[in-house]
């Protein structure tokens, strides 16, 4: 295929995928109740009609929570927004702190950033530290799923099977992509990596040594990222002032017999659990990260 189709191509890809993102609607951070809150904290009922803050909703008196823990003011937390000092400049990269979105400006409604994707039923932060955007990084993690030597083909869809490391999260027993919060400063393509070798190889346990032969073995995977998508995630602990968004990037081997094939996966940190996952439609995952690893496979022209 000439040059120009591919970048057509590209883009096209690009192009829907921003769209998805910001006519997302959000129905995981809509449950009956906030994570986090002892099965206390009800979430004010909306229904998808009325999520959309364009649609008036004169009975919406959602419940304000914020975990005690994000109140004492750990590191990673903003301050109250009724605390004078706190001045923070919303939609602008503030300090270290990266308060822009990636899907454009965000409303500030009476001093409080306001969830471009509508009404969740809950006002505060809940369990994040920022208001506004919560800034992650996922490493979509993939290979081929192979049986005596060969990819093994879907006899339905006819089409090879692709397999993504996936964690076990502690929080809430689900299976997710090993990601994870990017630090004030620190270049998302760091968090990527980081964040997989934590969880997914325990790497917060690893000796010095230990840590640089296998960070010398995920060199050249971790040097061809592929961007898949930035924007809204539809997260649990979202609320209406405070709210999730990832840039997720693919790392993939194509060698069948390569680095991925031979790695040890060991959980770590935040995971309790982590293995090789067959990517397949039926997979139930945390947050909107099916949505995610369906796009890897759309790229891959893999078994969906
Ligand atoms: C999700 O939460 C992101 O997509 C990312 O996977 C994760 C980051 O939060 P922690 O795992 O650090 O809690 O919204």
């Amino acid at each position: 295929m000439p040059n120009e189709k591919v970048l057509l191509c590209a883009s096209l890809i690009l192009l829907s995928q921003r769209a998805l993102s910001s006519t997302m609607m959000h129905t995981k951070c809509r449950g009956k109740f906030y994570p986090r809150g002892n099965n206390k904290v009800i979430r004010f009922s909306v229904p998808d009609e009325k999520v959309r803050w364009a649609v008036p909703f004169p009975e919406y008196a959602p419940v304000s929570f914020t975990t005690a823990g994000i109140l004492a003011g750990p590191s990673f937390a903003d301050p109250d927004i009724s605390e004078t000092l706190f001045k923070p400049k919303w939609n602008e990269l503030d300090g270290n702190v990266d308060r822009r979105s990636h899907e454009g400006t965000y409303e500030v409604v009476d001093g409080y950033p306001r969830n471009k994707h509508g009404r969740t039923g809950v006002m505060g932060r809940g369990c994040l530290g920022r208001w506004g955007p919560n800034h992650a990084a996922d490493p979509v993690v993939t290979r081929w799923k192979i049986e005596n030597e060969s990819r093994v083909i879907n006899p339905v869809s006819k089409k090879p099977v692709l397999q993504f490391v996936c964690i076990q999260r502690k929080d809430s027993g689900e299976w997710a992509i090993p990601g994870g919060m990017v630090d004030p400063g620190e270049k998302v393509s760091s968090t990527l990596r980081r964040e997989f070798e934590e969880e997914a190889l325990d790497a917060l346990q690893m000796t010095a040594e230990e840590r640089q032969i296998v960070g010398q073995k995920l060199k050249d995977l971790f040097e061809q990222g592929k961007e898949i998508y930035a924007g809204y995630i539809d997260d649990p602990r979202n609320t209406d002032n405070a709210w999730m968004e990832s840039v997720a990037c693919n790392f993939h081997d194509e060698d069948l017999k390569g680095i991925l094939h031979k790695l040890e996966l060991k959980a770590g940190d935040d995971a309790k659990s982590v293995k090789w996952m067959d990517l397949d439609k039926e997979l139930e995952l945390y947050a909107s990260h099916k949505d995610i690893v369906h796009q890897v496979t759309l790229q891959h022209g893999a078994h969906w």
